[in-house]
């Protein structure tokens, strides 16, 4: 047992005594996880089958802003844990993706607006979005533990955690192929935020599983690692749950 995720639970003999999987065994297990990964979810089946109504989407948009802007809160928590500048270099990229950049005169507003665009596209304001005055207390709970877990763990499992993005683009497909004929009322230049992440999701697993298949090379630091990523789908799925409480999920 553990008392928080931040304590590595003690394995069993008959597991710490066994070989280490193979990186391609170890990937696998990592994979198999994406069976509780939220585009599973009841609200998140309701929203990609065109079962929400307005209120509930833009309970959504707005909610899941304040996970969009803990991004970079956490990405900068784990360069601040590590101690590799080759592992920045490319890290860092993750906060420029979000808080948008211009460099040598090259402009990207970033995902934090593009979120904000597709707030406005499906009929709330910057501002109510923005003040996080609907974000509810356990959707707040959830993404908070998450940037505090960054903070506080090796920065190698904060990397590992951020693997439910191997699930990542599958999801991303499914709403831009879905909302658009179950939602005509939202603008469909607000769907650039799924768009944009296509790539940069498969770009960030890249790195991601390549640290983390790198760093967990025993056993038991392998079923640490399928914990941590356990932790995060469970942190998804709890946003979820939040949301379900609040605006309901229609049958
Ligand atoms: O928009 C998302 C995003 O920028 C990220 C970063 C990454 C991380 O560092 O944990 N995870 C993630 C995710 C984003 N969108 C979620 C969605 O359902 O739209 C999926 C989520 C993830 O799979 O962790």
């Amino acid at each position: 047992m553990r008392a928080d995720i931040n304590q590595a639970a003690r394995h069993p003999a008959e597991i710490t005594a066994q070989p280490a999987w193979s990186r391609v065994e170890f990937e696998a297990q990592l994979r198999e996880r994406g069976k509780s990964y939220h585009i599973h979810h009841p609200f998140n089946v309701m929203l990609n089958t065109g079962r929400a109504t307005r209120e509930q989407v833009r309970g959504w948009v707005a909610n899941r802003f304040y996970y969009q802007i803990a991004i970079p809160i956490k990405d900068a928590a784990i360069l601040s844990n590590c101690p590799d500048g080759a592992v920045r270099r490319e890290w860092i990229q993750r906060i420029l993706d979000h808080d948008g950049f211009e460099i040598g005169g090259i402009k990207d507003a970033g995902g934090i607006e593009a979120w904000l665009r597709l707030a406005e596209a499906v009929g709330l304001t910057r501002d109510e979005v923005q003040d996080l005055r609907h974000v509810v207390p356990a959707m707040r709970f959830a993404v908070d533990a998450y940037i505090n877990f960054a903070r506080r763990a090796p920065w190698q499992e904060a990397v590992c955690s951020s693997l439910t993005e191997l699930f990542a683009p599958e999801i991303h497909k499914q709403r831009l192929a879905t909302w658009p004929e179950h939602y005509t009322w939202i603008e469909p230049e607000g769907l650039s935020y799924f768009r944009n992440r296509l790539s940069q999701a498969r770009r960030d697993v890249e790195q991601g599983l390549s640290v983390t298949l790198d760093y967990f090379t025993t056993r038991s630091m392998q079923e640490r690692a399928l914990e941590v990523l356990q932790f995060k789908l469970d942190i998804l799925w709890a946003m979820n749950d939040a949301m379900a409480t609040r605006y309901g999920v229609n049958a």
